[in-house]
């Protein structure tokens, strides 16, 4: 699901006054039985009309079978750290990031594409040691989709987050999210912050170290966020963006470390 806002802006441009662009409002994606379709078309609906981030006049839902046979991944593991303001968040991040050998360009490049307040649909690509932004589209940026998690991994999920009373669909589905991303052996990196006002929780995730919230990583009422994927130098580039957009991906297993 896309649910997005068309908005017109004066231009410079001659004998064209205004441009109109679209404001990204809310997206989620997901693979589900045939006999859950209703269900989910309903929810997602529900959940782009009542979005946070505004009301938006264009919502898209595209349903399509998947015919190849999902890969199966694991769950990364959840942890949340104690966070207390952006300042210090971007400390812990940073740490983190340059003791996996992350450049500092390529550290505050992803700092700059996550508190723009120009949101992108997607996430970044941004290589590890120049630090070079590498999707082809800046706008769009690349659509992580054709994810899921098989119905007994979801139980034990469920049961996991509510003991550690975080069992909600943004953190469920970030994790999903994250743990597609992160398993494709180019990637060192996920950085995301919601680009919801009212969410200021994030995260970082690796292989390694889990999937790691970080709390008040922005200030409540602030519009931007996003997603960065920090990857290997000499990433073929196409073939991980096929991977993350095109390939069937369903968690299948939940670590309990
Ligand atoms: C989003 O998709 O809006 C980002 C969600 C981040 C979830 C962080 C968490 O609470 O684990």
């Amino acid at each position: 699901m896309r649910a997005s806002k068309s908005r017109s802006q004066k231009t410079e441009v001659r004998n064209q006054n205004f441009k109109t662009y679209e404001i990204h409002i809310s997206g989620a994606e997901g693979i589900y039985e045939e006999a859950e379709i209703l269900k989910i078309v309903k929810g997602y609906t529900k959940r782009a009309l009542d979005h946070p981030r505004g009301k938006p006049d264009k919502i898209v839902i595209t349903i399509e079978e998947i015919k190849q046979e999902p890969k199966k991944i694991q769950l990364l593991p959840v942890t949340t750290l104690r966070c207390k303001s952006p300042d210090e968040a971007k400390k812990i991040i940073f740490q983190m990031l340059s003791d996996i050998g992350v450049s500092k360009k390529g550290i505050n490049n992803s700092f700059k594409v996550l508190n723009s307040q120009k949101t992108m649909r997607g996430a970044s690509l941004i290589l590890k040691e120049s630090g070079i932004r590498v999707e082809p589209d800046k706008e769009r940026g690349i659509r992580v989709s054709r994810l899921g998690i098989e119905k007994s991994a979801e139980k034990a999920l469920a049961w996991k987050l509510s003991k550690m009373r975080i069992n909600t669909t943004t953190v469920r589905e970030a994790l999903i999210l994250a743990s597609k991303v992160t398993s494709h052996p180019d990637v060192t990196a996920e950085i995301c912050i919601s680009d919801d006002p009212d969410y200021t929780t994030g995260y970082i995730a690796t292989k390694k170290l889990g999937y790691l919230r970080i709390p008040n990583i922005k200030k409540y009422g602030e519009k931007h966020g996003g997603r960065v994927f920090i990857v290997k130098e000499d990433t073929d580039i196409d073939s991980l963006i096929h991977y993350l957009e095109k390939i069937p991906v369903i968690v299948s297993g939940v670590r309990f470390d």
